[in-house]
This record gives structure tokens, sequence and C-alpha cells, in this order.
């Protein structure tokens, strides 16, 4: 039966975008991505601004709604076509849990891993991350004996947490502890994420990009 495509991803995949193309194959819905010249400068342009003024991506339209912050994608998404699935419905005792975790990776694992790396000064006491310390050992009890976040149940929240603790151990900004590798190779092996891998793949060899890393 013919399905009409509502979701469009503004995406290239060095960036966050490449994480919603996970979030997209995990909701199962049709989209079309739409390659945006970040190299080039496109993302600044008055068009581009006109859907997000800080010029960043990811930024995702569906229909009449643009969405922009990767965690807030995520859980729009996962409300709007995967409730009950990917996100604990409003009235579930895990609905707080999902909202924490999702919430926590841009909001402390994001600025802290930052601040560590970067070696900001500041006062953990009046900052929203707190100390790395503190971070790294709140992170290990997320995940605790996992497999998921919120035990056997998968959710968008792993999308967005897990695919910051990925990322932020690949790139050397958050120390490799045994249990953040462990829980990032179950998500290795989502079919979704291989989907979604294969995806990215295939576009930065198609743009001649992989030569450029
Ligand atoms: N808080 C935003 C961050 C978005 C972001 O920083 N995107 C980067 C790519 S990963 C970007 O668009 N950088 C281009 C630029 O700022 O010029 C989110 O989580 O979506």
């Amino acid at each position: 039966m013919f399905q009409r495509v509502t979701l469009r991803l503004l995406h290239h995949p060095f960036t966050r975008a490449a994480n919603v193309v996970w979030m997209l194959e995990e909701i199962e819905q049709p989209y079309e991505l739409e390659y945006v010249d970040v190299m080039g400068g496109q993302h600044k342009q008055p068009d581009f601004k006109a859907k997000n003024r800080m010029g960043k991506l990811p930024t995702l339209i569906d229909g009449d709604v643009v969405a922009t912050e990767s965690a807030a994608i995520a859980l729009y998404l996962a409300d709007r076509y995967a409730l009950g699935r990917l996100a604990p419905t409003p009235d579930s005792p895990d609905r707080a849990t999902y909202l924490r975790w999702a919430f926590y990776a841009p909001s402390v694992i994001e600025p802290g891993c930052a601040a560590n790396s970067s070696k900001w000064e500041f006062s953990p006491g009046s900052v929203g991350w707190g100390t790395y310390a503190e971070m790294l050992d709140t992170i290990s009890g997320a995940i605790g004996d996992g497999p998921w976040l919120l035990g056997e149940q998968f959710t968008m929240a792993d999308v967005v947490f897990g695919g910051t603790v990925r990322w932020m151990t690949q790139f050397g900004m958050l120390e490799r502890r045994p249990e953040y590798m462990s829980y990032v190779e179950r998500l290795n092996e989502r079919p979704a994420w291989l989907k979604a891998k294969a995806i990215n793949d295939r576009i930065a060899h198609e743009r001649g990009l992989d030569q450029k890393r």
C-alpha cells in the first residue's frame, strides 16, 4: 500500500544527524534524507536558518513540524510513532527513568566530557554537569546489569544516552569502562543501528567524504 513520506531529515553523515537515522530506523517509518553541504556552509544560509536559527544539524521536518536538538527529536519520534514500544506511556512508572537518561546525555554527559577534555575551570556545585568522577559512576549505575537502561525494555533513551556514550568513548572524551563498552557492543547489534550505519557509510562514500576523515 502507498505510504506518504512526511519525515525529512536534513542530514550529513558526519554529524549528530547520523544518530537520527538510527532513531528513524528504530521507529520503522518511511523517511527521506536531504543532504546538507556542511563543508560548504549550507547550514548557515538563510534558507536553512529559517528552520533552525542555530544553523545546526540535525533538523527534522515532519509535515508542518520542525524539530531540532537530537534528544528532543528522539523523544518526539518515540512518542509520536512508537509510544509504548520505544517510549513508556506517560502513566507508566518507567517514564521518569526514561526521561531522566534521555535528558542526562545532552545536559550532563556532553558538557561534562567537553569540560573534562578541554580542562575548563568551574565550580562543580554551580554547573549542571557536576564532577567528571560522579558523572562516570552515574553512567555506570544507569547501565547497571542491563541489557538496557530500563532493564529488558530497549527504549529511545538508549539511542540518545547510548549514542552519546558510543560517540564520546570513540573520540576519547569519555573513559572506556568495561561496562560502557559492553553496553555499546549490545547497541551495535541492533538491526536498526546496523541499517543506519550502512546508510550513513554509503552516503559518506558516495559524497567522497570517507577519504576526508
Ligand atoms: N545540541 C544540538 C547540537 C547540534 C550540533 O552541534 N550539531 C553539529 C554537528 S554534530 C553542527 O551542526 N555543527 C555545525 C556548526 O555548528 O557549524 C543537538 O544535540 O542536536
